[in-house]
């Protein structure tokens, strides 16, 4: 089923006049409404009305999420305050978070974006949805929350943890939809053959996975083990939070909500467009946006761009997977972390020297994080308690930050492994296959 069939089977050139309408519009209104970037669009001596086609984006300067925290926290917000009825948080590298402000309008934007996402993966009325992504300042929960609403089919508002409450839901409520990360949804499948649950008290049969990076073999597993269709949903909340875009019934890339986010891919060095086709730095620009538009902000997400048409009858483009990050930020449990973060919670206390390391590793489809600090010589000879309640300290201290726990390992002084190169903060031992 096509949700929207005007908007998803426009012939390229009807979406290209759309995108380039649109652009010029926005343009307008962030010239008039946000200093910011009024400000960079004067010092490179452009004027609005320079903007004509969607090609013409290419003159448009970049966004970076350092620019988001530069103007912490509303200071890119193109409306008025009163205007912005929902606000949702990411983590930031270091200090500010990254703060979105949506209008009503947007939230309606993003409803009916999730709305063709459910379309696509054959859901209908009668589903059942079960949301297992964070409810709260992540986008994943109250953005899939409200998609299935809006779409008509029913929601059960899980939000992350609790596994055994969750699997006698999925049982006893009959629920078909499951929306959680892919690791959580293997983590599910292994937790319900461990309880023994017969098959066939099992309805499940659509998947929507995604906030993470997960692999065909996932995907294969996935189904096999939890008897579903599995497909993949993306999306950044600096651009709306899940649906940016959306797998079909053919899993041959995702499409992408083109008629209110502009796609294109980059070289991360030269920040010049790549050909059509070519690997890159993903750049979206946000084409309808009110509350917090942003002209070609940087995903940092490494993928490729497909334009040939779609079996499914969408015309949308697709984006492949994504293949890794132009930084060095992680995803560990959902949850996005830079390994700055961390280094600026350690530097906050003066037992500890700046030499860290972080390990991730996967067990049982649930990620570790283990960081690895040195305590400073005058404080490694204190007494064991003392070292524990430092320990503590940092683990509550990185919790907090990173909204994640971490197990901390203090480590004697001169231990962790110096580098004469860049140093080698992170090890990433998690295997996706
Ligand atoms: O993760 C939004 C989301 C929630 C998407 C639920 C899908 C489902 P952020 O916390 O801002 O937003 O993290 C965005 O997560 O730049 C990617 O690096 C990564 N990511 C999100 N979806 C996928 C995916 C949400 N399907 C960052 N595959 C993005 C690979 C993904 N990576």
């Amino acid at each position: 089923m096509i949700w929207n069939k005007t908007k998803e089977c426009m012939s390229r050139e009807e979406m290209r006049q759309l995108q380039g309408a649109r652009l010029r519009k926005l343009v307008d209104r962030v010239y008039h409404n946000v200093p910011f970037y009024r400000d960079k669009l004067q010092k490179m001596g452009i004027m609005p009305d320079d903007i004509r086609t969607i090609d013409d984006i290419k003159i448009l300067p970049f966004t970076t999420k350092q620019d988001l925290r530069d103007n912490y926290p509303f200071g890119l917000t193109a409306v008025q305050p009163t205007e912005i009825v929902r606000v949702h948080a990411s983590s930031g590298t270091t200090g500010n978070p990254t703060v979105v402000g949506y209008t009503r309008r947007d939230l309606s934007v993003w409803q009916e974006s999730i709305a063709r996402c459910l379309a696509a993966y054959g859901a209908t009325r009668e589903d059942t949805f079960s949301v297992a992504y964070g409810y709260g300042l992540f986008t994943g929960g109250l953005g899939l929350h409200y998609g299935v609403e809006h779409f008509g089919a029913a929601v059960v508002p899980m939000s992350s943890g609790n596994t055994d409450k969750h699997i006698r839901l999925i049982r006893d409520l009959g629920i078909t939809g499951l929306a959680c990360t892919p690791s959580y949804a293997l983590h599910l499948a292994e937790v319900m053959e461990k309880q023994g649950i017969p098959e066939e008290k099992i309805k499940l049969r659509i998947g929507a996975f995604g906030g993470e990076p997960w692999t065909e073999n996932m995907r294969k597993n996935i189904e096999s083990r939890l008897k579903l269709q599995a497909y993949n949903i993306y999306g950044l909340s600096e651009i709306m939070g899940p649906g940016v875009s959306h797998e079909c019934e053919c899993k041959n890339g995702s499409h992408i909500i083109e008629d209110h986010f502009f796609p294109e891919i980059i070289d991360p060095e030269t920040c010049q467009p790549l050909p059509e086709g070519e690997q890159g730095e993903l750049v979206f620009t946000t084409l309808t946006k009110e509350g917090m538009p942003l002209i070609r902000y940087r995903t940092k997400d490494l993928c490729s761009l497909i334009y040939s048409p779609c079996e499914c009858g969408r015309t949308s483009v697709r984006m492949t997977r994504i293949v890794g990050r132009s930084d060095d930020m992680l995803i560990i449990r959902g949850i996005n972390v830079f390994p700055s973060q961390v280094e600026s919670v350690i530097l906050q206390l003066p037992e500890f020297e700046p030499q860290y390391q972080l390990i991730v590793t996967r067990e049982n489809n649930r990620d570790n994080l283990e960081v690895q600090v040195e305590v400073r010589e005058e404080y490694y000879s204190d007494e064991i308690n003392k070292l524990v309640a430092l320990k503590n300290r940092l683990a509550h201290n990185l919790q907090s930050v990173l909204g994640i726990s971490a197990e901390v390992k203090i480590v004697e002084p001169q231990t962790l492994q110096r580098s004469v190169g860049k140093s080698q903060r992170v090890i990433d031992k998690r295997v996706l296959d």
